[in-house]
């Protein structure tokens, strides 16, 4: 079975509060591995298709603004139960109900500034991987420690 994983997003805020590192540590520490990274703008059509599933709802014009309105760092973690794990690592959607100890409950106040986004089941996890990666800037690889985190 190929190995699960998830496509995840550090939003214009969290990269210009500079917690970048802070996020990707939490993923590196509970053991996942980082397959895919890279920072882009992403373009309007690239925001309106990954948030299409809202484009219905009141805040979907400015959810795709923010988006679009400086540098996202796109990433790909791969791990068992991955899909699942980094949602829980991430915290509920509004921040202010976000458990302290998640990304959002310890490191944000605003549903519209909440720094990370995660797939939320394994359909959209390939949906958005393919939507934000080529295949060739996903690298199969296999950490020195990985028999230390998964038996
Ligand atoms: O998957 P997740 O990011 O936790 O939430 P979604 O319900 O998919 O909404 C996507 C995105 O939209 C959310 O991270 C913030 C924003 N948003 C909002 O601004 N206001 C809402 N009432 C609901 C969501
Ligand atoms: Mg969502």
């Amino acid at each position: 079975m190929a190995a699960e994983r998830t496509f995840i997003a550090i939003k214009p805020d969290g990269v210009q509060r500079g917690i970048v590192g802070e996020i990707i540590s939490r993923f590196e520490r509970k053991g996942f591995k980082l397959v895919g990274l890279k920072q882009l703008i992403p373009s309007q059509s690239l925001a309106e298709q990954h948030y299409a599933v809202h484009k219905e709802r009141p805040f979907f014009s400015t959810l795709v603004n923010f988006i679009t309105s400086g540098p996202v760092v796109a990433m790909v973690w791969e791990g068992e139960g991955v899909i699942l794990s980094a949602r829980k690592l991430i915290g509920a959607t509004n921040p202010l109900q976000s458990e302290p100890g998640t990304i959002r409950g310890d490191l944000a106040i605003d549903i519209g500034r909440n720094i990370i986004h995660g797939s939320d089941g394994p359909e959209t996890a390939l949906s958005e991987i393919a939507l934000w990666f080529e295949v060739s800037e996903v690298t199969d690889w296999i950490p020195s420690d990985y028999s230390w985190r998964t038996e």
